[in-house]
């Protein structure tokens, strides 16, 4: 797949909006089967968005990484789903992935922006004035979170409930936000009637056995209203 925005400058925010309805995020250490397998079934589900997230104890490094990536990357390509790094600009650019996402403890935003060219960039915010700056900054999509308690961020901040998309929204603030942390079928649609496009996980799907992940991610799809 070239790519999502191709030649023709930023991705819109409809589109974007779109992407961000089934955000799946991934890393091996979150994986209960082999995560190639993991990401296909997903795939098969229907997931809109995948995020390489490969960070915590036990994450691989290296050049296990980089071919993990390249893995995932040709089964997203494959399925015309847009393959997004988490926090490593230069991996992005070395795979040619769609985009990146980073955390307020990364690079900035502007950097990472003028580095990326068009592709997708995604930031993580927890505050109005971390979303402002990251608009600012270049952000096609925000990240917010950890909406409901998450067992698969160590350094995660306090959970911040639904509310926080509430109020976001509340203060004006349109650019497209995905609600994360803490995220299952159950859960989804509060996390969009308040104010997200759509949700983004990990543990919803990636502790699942490989046979349960297709359904899993059909049920999230349904309580998001993607038919
Ligand atoms: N970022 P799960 S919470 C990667 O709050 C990540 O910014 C968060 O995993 C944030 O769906 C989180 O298993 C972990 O709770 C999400």
């Amino acid at each position: 797949m070239s790519r999502e925005n191709g030649s023709s400058g930023r991705i819109s925010p409809a589109r974007m909006r779109e992407l961000l309805r089934m955000y799946l995020v991934i890393g091996s250490v979150n994986c209960f089967a082999e995560p190639l397998r993991v990401v296909e079934e997903a795939l098969a589900g229907g997931v809109t968005l995948v995020q390489f997230r490969e960070k915590g104890p036990g994450a691989l490094t290296g050049d296990a990484r980089l071919a993990l990536a390249l893995q995932l990357q040709a089964a997203c390509r494959r399925a015309e789903v847009p393959f997004i790094i988490n926090d490593d600009v230069d991996l992005a650019l070395e795979i040619g992935a769609d985009g990146v996402h980073i955390g307020q403890d990364d690079e900035a935003a502007d950097t990472a922006r003028s580095r990326i060219g068009d592709r997708l960039l995604g930031v993580s915010a927890h505050t109005a004035e971390e979303v402002r700056l990251a608009d600012r900054q270049g952000a096609d999509y925000l990240g917010i979170g950890p909406i409901y308690p998450t067992v698969s961020k160590a350094d995660a901040h306090a959970v911040q409930g639904p509310g926080i998309l509430r109020e976001l929204r509340g203060q004006g603030i349109a650019l497209p936000m995905v609600g994360i942390g803490g995220i299952t079928a159950a859960l989804a649609g509060e996390v969009v009637s308040a104010g997200a496009d759509g949700v983004a996980v990990i543990s919803a799907v990636t502790a699942m056995p490989a046979g349960e992940i297709r359904t899993a991610v059909q049920r999230i799809r349904e309580q998001v209203g993607i038919r």
